[in-house]
């Protein structure tokens, strides 16, 4: 046999062999055993010199390109291999953001939140602005100055938690935002038109209607020549706002030391839209909260001339309006933090 015979079946068993290689590994091992010292066609190759020259040379150049055509081969698939590395590589990196699995769902503000939001727009639209206080009090703030002196009866609407900092009870958790009227008066002259909103805790029992914590939103006026109508109306103005054109306030004789007169405000019933039901205790009315003018003593108590200025005040709970505004049957439930629930409102 002639180094020319099978040359070609060298060249196409090359060609099977490259063709089966899926890795660079194979195909580096491959290629030694083609085209290396001890392959087939390096063996041809000594045996050149047992041919005629003629022949030699002829054969010569078939193995030189027989060799250039296996290694073409090689370098084909070499670049074949890299070529589906790369894609492989793409494939797995490729980040799909239609494949995202969906997370935890978006937070949204609690009910509570929303509800002081909505009342903090009613009345800045209304020309108020809202102004805040501690929740640490003292009882300077939260009763004397708002003309409730020690043991004086009235102490007992408020039941108290007192916090165990300096002389016994007199740093406490505040029982509502009134003494925020207090400090508004001393940091700034009148008119005074604002709305304070915030949290308050009482010892109260949890029942449908009440929560130690919950928030109360006050508001104050001090001018000249302001009348309990100005009260009257700007009740009548939220109350419509907040609720709707079907919603009204009335207002009901009633006492706080701080106000004088004084009187408790109403909003018709918006579950039963005033015609009477279980809620409001078939009279078609729902207590939101308490006002009156301010008492002289109060502006006294801040230094006001009350000869000069008036005002009137309010204040009322923000839970009870959510739970009006979205009937909500036990307000304990706004404390309990169930997703569940919190999501349907
Ligand atoms: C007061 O707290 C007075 N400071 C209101 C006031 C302000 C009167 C300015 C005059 C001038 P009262 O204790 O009634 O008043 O509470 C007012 C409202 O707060 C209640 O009508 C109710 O809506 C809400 N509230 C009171 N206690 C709780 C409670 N434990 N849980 C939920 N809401 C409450």
């Amino acid at each position: 046999m002639t180094p020319l015979t099978g040359v070609d079946g060298l060249v196409d068993d090359a060609a099977e062999r490259v063709a089966a290689c899926m890795s660079d590994e194979a195909l580096r091992s491959a290629a030694a055993e083609l085209l290396g010292k001890r392959s087939l066609l390096a063996g041809a190759h000594r045996s050149l010199g047992t041919l005629e020259p003629d022949d030699r040379r002829a054969a010569g150049r078939q193995l030189h390109e027989a060799r250039s055509r296996i290694e073409h081969l090689v370098a084909d698939r070499h670049q074949e291999l890299a070529r589906r590395a790369r894609q492989r590589m793409l494939h797995d990196d490729r980040l799909d953001l239609t494949e995202v699995r969906p997370g935890p769902s978006r937070g949204r503000l609690h009910v509570v939140q929303r509800t002081r939001d909505e009342l903090e727009d009613v009345f800045v639209g209304m020309g108020f602005v809202v102004e805040e206080g501690p929740e640490v009090e003292t009882d300077w703030y939260n009763f004397e100055a708002l003309n409730i002196p020690p043991a004086h009866p009235a102490r007992g609407m408020w039941d108290t938690f007192y916090l165990d900092l300096g002389d016994p009870e007199t740093i406490l958790l505040r029982t509502h935002t009134s003494p925020v009227q207090i400090r508004v008066m001393e940091a700034q002259p009148p008119p005074i038109y604002a709305v304070m909103p915030g949290r308050c805790y009482r010892r109260d029992t949890p029942d449908a209607r009440h929560i130690p914590i919950f928030h109360q939103i006050e508001g104050l006026v001090v001018d000249r020549h302001v009348t309990f109508a100005h009260l009257a109306g700007t009740i009548e103005t939220f109350t419509t706002a907040y609720f709707g054109p079907n919603i009204h306030s009335r207002l009901r004789p009633a006492y706080f030391p701080f106000t004088e007169p004084s009187a408790e405000f109403e909003v018709t019933c918006t579950i039963c839209q005033g015609s009477g039901c279980r809620t409001c205790s078939q009279t078609g009315w729902i207590e939101l909260g308490g006002c009156g003018m301010v008492d002289p003593a109060v502006l006294r108590a801040v230094g006001l001339d009350a000869d000069t200025w008036s005002g009137f005040a309010f204040g009322f709970g923000i839970d009870r309006c959510a739970q009006m505004r979205h009937q909500i049957p036990d307000m304990r439930i706004l404390l309990e933090n169930d997703l569940r629930y919190l999501r349907q409102i």
